[in-house]
């Protein structure tokens, strides 16, 4: 049996992540995770809050904290929100790891030994008011080509013309605003991308037929434009730090490597602090080294937004060729397009659409786990209205599932009592509705499979709603005047539905599916999944199990809710 190491995107330490950041990365690997582990495979979800570089820094400096200070805390606040969305993570880590720093410097040192790094001068600005060299970003001006006068030293984001700092007319600090700047010489380690150009080109041939055509098609113009060699340290107080033992000048002018060097290596780093926290029964490096090999090799999936993907498909595996070790790279990089506010950008930083907090504030996971799958950008960007939302969760969540849910079990309670009620023999509708039933679940188990979420929940939806349609044709409220018996086995069939809705939701609904399944008193309900010969003959709750009708699962959401939403959030068109 293969096992399944699963990793999405790492969030930025920074801040609190909106809709489209959890709708791109975590939630679709959390729901994938559940469903692997759910039919019976070994899976390992890995996560963790990307931590170095300088906007971590500026944020800490904002706040009045020392940046691991600071940290610490941003790492508590996201994993709170992750842990309200039902993230099941395997473990969610802190790039900023003592396990992270070793493995990172380890990989520095192989890259060095195979003749991947060279030490290389670059021209800096430096700003002696701040005490720092200055990230391009970080220097802003006078636009050379367009006047704009906020333009920063990477790009002007008025001409959007690619742009040097020493371009900028009148430059300052962005930082403290300080407009003495000089440039300096300062070494350091660049990674000779351009050596492993021909690798990663056969390597992405090797592997990328079955990815989505977003993902290859990115990592495609990427190999077009060329790979070149890149600096991987920088000037910074906070990061890894580049190891004394192979660069000891450098160490000691207190160099670290770049954000997006350690970053993607805190996914081998954070399987590792998993590792630590019980290392007799966790092998982090059987999940990671030489992987591909024995028993149980490891396939691995990606999780993450379209901007990710260079870095995925490129980027870091030309990190990991050079290393000559064999070290797991990626089997398939599920990539997502953007989830728009209303047609225009989620902004963390213009605090624009919603905050995954804001959100659990509002309404439980579930509510979001499904119109965001549901919705999910996969093969083009998609926009959340609230308008959208709330007719979504009084169509599919209040009405196709959490009514019949309620309709069912109470009516029963009433005419028949607490117990599944006996009597009636299966006839041609049922045999009908198993079918249908067991068709549907193999669509939803297809769609999983292939990771093609919005057409899961599709399917899931289906079925939910092939149950809806069974109730009416069979109007056990009619039934009862006249037969009573042909009643018992439509709420009896019902009921088989709703514990299967149960079994096959919980990778999107948890907590719900949850509650669906505890209306049942099954002595020992250890049902992981429903096979396609349960799902034909629906009989897996037997007539006269006790049961208990749950609070209403997902309450409607009135015009009023939709006018307050779009008061607290806005609503326009951007
Ligand atoms: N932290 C995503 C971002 O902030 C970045 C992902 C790292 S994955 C190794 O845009
Ligand atoms: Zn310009």
């Amino acid at each position: 049996m293969a096992r399944h190491l699963i990793t999405s995107a790492l969030p930025y330490i920074n801040g609190i992540k909106h809709l489209g950041n959890m709708v791109g990365s975590m939630l679709p690997a959390d729901v994938y995770s559940r469903y692997l582990r759910q039919r019976g495979h070994d899976v390992l979800y890995i996560c963790a809050t990307d931590e170095h570089g300088t906007p971590a820094e500026l944020a800490a400096k904002e706040r009045g904290l020392p940046v691991d200070v600071f940290c610490g805390q941003a790492h508590d606040a996201q994993k709170a929100v992750y842990d309200g969305f039902a993230l099941a993570f395997d473990y969610f880590g802190r790039s900023s790891s003592a396990q992270n720093r070793e493995i990172t410097q380890h990989f520095a040192r192989k890259l060095h030994e195979n003749g991947f790094i060279e030490e290389r001068s670059i021209r800096q600005v430096y700003s002696p008011a701040d005490g720092r060299f200055l990230p391009d970003r970080y220097v802003e001006g006078t636009c050379p080509h367009c006047g704009y006068d906020k333009a920063r030293g990477d790009q002007c984001e008025n001409c959007t013309r690619v742009l040097d700092p020493t371009d900028l007319i009148n430059p300052r600090s962005a930082i403290s605003g300080s407009t003495d700047l000089e440039v300096r010489e300062t070494k350091h380690l660049f990674l000779l991308q351009s050596k492993l150009e021909s690798e990663v080109r056969e390597w992405v041939a090797r592997h990328d037929k079955d990815w989505p055509q977003l993902a290859s098609s990115i990592a495609h113009k990427w190999l077009t434009e060329g790979l070149h060699d890149r600096a991987i340290t920088r000037d910074l107080d906070w990061g890894v730090p580049v190891p004394a033992d192979t660069w000891p000048e450098l160490a000691a002018e207190g160099k670290v490597f770049y954000v997006w060097f350690d970053a993607p290596i805190e996914y081998i780093g954070a399987t590792k602090e998993w590792s630590d926290q019980d290392p007799e029964n966790r092998d982090w490096k059987s999940w990671w080294y030489e992987a591909d090999q024995g028993e149980n090799p490891v396939r691995y999936t990606e999780f993450m937004a379209k901007d990710n993907v260079p870095f995925h498909t490129v980027m870091f595996p030309a990190t990991e060729l050079g290393i000559r070790e064999p070290w797991k790279m990626v089997d398939y990089v599920k990539a997502f397009n953007w989830l728009t506010y209303y047609g225009g950008k989620f902004s963390t930083s213009q605090k624009r659409g919603v905050f995954t907090d804001q959100a659990l504030e509002i309404l439980p996971a579930d509510y979001w786990r499904y119109f965001l799958i549901a919705n999910a950008p996969e093969s083009d960007d998609s926009s959340f209205t609230w308008e959208h939302f709330t007719a979504t969760v009084n169509k599919d969540l209040a009405d196709t599932l959490g009514n019949f849910v309620n309709r069912v079990l109470s009516f029963s309670k009433k005419r028949f009592g607490d117990e599944v009620p006996v009597g009636g023999t299966p006839g041609e509708a049922e045999t009908r509705l198993g079918e249908q039933i067991a068709e549907l679940l193999a669509e939803y188990e297809g769609h999983m499979e292939s990771l093609q979420f919005r057409k899961a929940a599709a399917a899931l939806r289906a079925l939910w709603s092939a149950g809806n349609s069974y109730l009416e044709e069979k109007a056990p409220w009619l039934q009862i005047k006249t037969d009573k018996d042909a009643a018992a086995l439509t709420l009896r069939t019902a009921m088989n539905l709703i514990h299967l809705y149960a079994v096959v939701s919980e990778p999107l609904i948890p907590a719900t599916a949850k509650a669906m399944r505890e209306a049942f008193a099954l002595g020992d309900d250890t049902a992981a999944w429903v096979t396609a010969d349960e799902a034909k003959s629906l009989t897996s709750v037997p007539s006269g199990t006790a049961f208990t009708v749950p609070p209403v699962l997902f309450a409607k959401l009135t015009d009023e809710d939709l006018d307050n939403y779009k008061t607290r959030f806005g609503g326009q068109e951007q």
